[in-house]
């Protein structure tokens, strides 16, 4: 009898994240965040590469930092714009482009030498035998791409442990990669494979809210309500007076009230990542969730914020289920009253 698989491979493409645990020498960040209530002088050894420094200000830009090196050591000040938090790279390579809005796109695809029509989602269909590669090229418009990241599955578990190998070759500006999957001997059956690729920029798009459209939400987010009644009353917007100048505002009017502002995010299945933050509340409501697979795959609650009348910083740390595919992170209210975030950051746990 013939051998007659079927095969399904499935591209996710996502932007991400800061610090890049695996990356090749060449591509590796290391992204401190430091908070001061009160002026600080920061001193480290002198042994610490400095080359470039710079630190995100309060607006959500990111600016040069001024450093003293000298023999006893390599120190900088607290700079007085960041406003009680912010995240530095003493060593910001020249590779590094922020911001960064564009996700890596697949430029090329061939199995088994038989070239691929280009689609975030190839259906191969059945094939007389099993093919021994698969042949994918992406590139990203603006960062070099997280080679250290790239994550492959066949049916949900990792391809290296099925005993595929995986071979990339990166461009010299790391923006371009091959990615050359080698099968293992699978037998006669369907199967998903997925090719999860990231770039160096930050996960969350417009996490400072400083992005509105004419609606008034913020850009790259979209704003409504589950369980709406006719009673349910609401509004969900970017407003002034931000941590950093605009910040989101949830504003819970007449119940019943389940609010959510939700965006995208391309997460690698099993990794676990960090969501932090500010956030201002009128009373103890407001949480995020974490869904894939319209809640049947993943859903996970952060534990409620609590009453802050001044920004106060959050973190919650969540893993991506190895078995989702799509996940969308959600801010939510069920509060009457104003809730208020700002300055997110979504980035793997280091
Ligand atoms: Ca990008
Ligand atoms: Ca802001």
């Amino acid at each position: 009898m013939k051998s007659i698989p079927m095969m399904r491979l499935g591209l996710l493409l996502a932007a991400c994240t800061l610090a890049i645990p695996g990356m090749p020498a060449d591509y590796q960040l290391e992204a401190i965040t430091i908070a001061a209530n009160a002026p600080l002088e920061v001193h480290i050894s002198a042994d610490e590469a400095v080359n470039n420094p710079v630190y995100l200000d309060a607006q959500g830009q990111w600016k040069a930092l001024k450093v003293d090196k000298s023999a006893q050591g390599i120190s900088f000040a607290f700079p007085n714009d960041a406003m009680g938090s912010t995240v530095m790279l003493l060593n910001k390579p020249a590779w590094l482009t922020l911001p960064d809005t564009d996700v890596p796109a697949v430029d090329a695809a061939s199995c088994g030498g038989t070239p691929l029509e280009v689609a975030p989602d190839i259906n191969l269909g059945h094939l007389e035998q099993a093919p021994r590669n698969l042949f994918v090229t992406v590139s990203d418009a603006t960062n070099p791409l997280a080679a250290g990241r790239v994550a492959v599955t066949i049916n949900g578990r990792s391809a290296t442990d099925l005993g595929g190998s995986l071979k990339i070759d990166q461009s010299k500006d790391g923006k371009h990669a091959d990615i050359i999957l080698t099968l293992p001997d699978l037998p006669r059956d369907k199967y998903e494979i997925r090719i999860t690729v990231t770039d160096a920029s930050p996960l969350l798009k417009n996490a400072d809210f400083e992005q509105v459209a004419d609606n008034g939400v913020p850009v790259s987010w979209s704003a409504g309500a589950w369980d709406e009644a006719a009673e349910t009353k609401y509004e969900t917007k970017a407003v002034d007076g931000g941590r950093s100048g605009k910040a989101l505002m949830i504003h819970g009017i007449a119940r019943p009230l389940n609010l959510i502002v939700g965006q995208a995010v391309d997460l690698v299945p099993g990794e676990t990542y960090v969501l932090s933050g500010y956030y201002k509340n009128e009373g103890n409501f407001g949480h995020a969730s974490l869904i894939a697979g319209g809640k049947k795959v993943q859903y996970d609650n952060m534990p409620g914020l609590a009453k802050a009348d001044d920004w106060t910083p959050f973190s919650w740390e969540v893993t991506a289920a190895p078995e989702g595919k799509t996940w969308t992170l959600y801010l939510r209210s069920t509060g009457i009253g104003k809730v208020y975030f700002d300055d997110l950051n979504l980035a793997p746990k280091q």
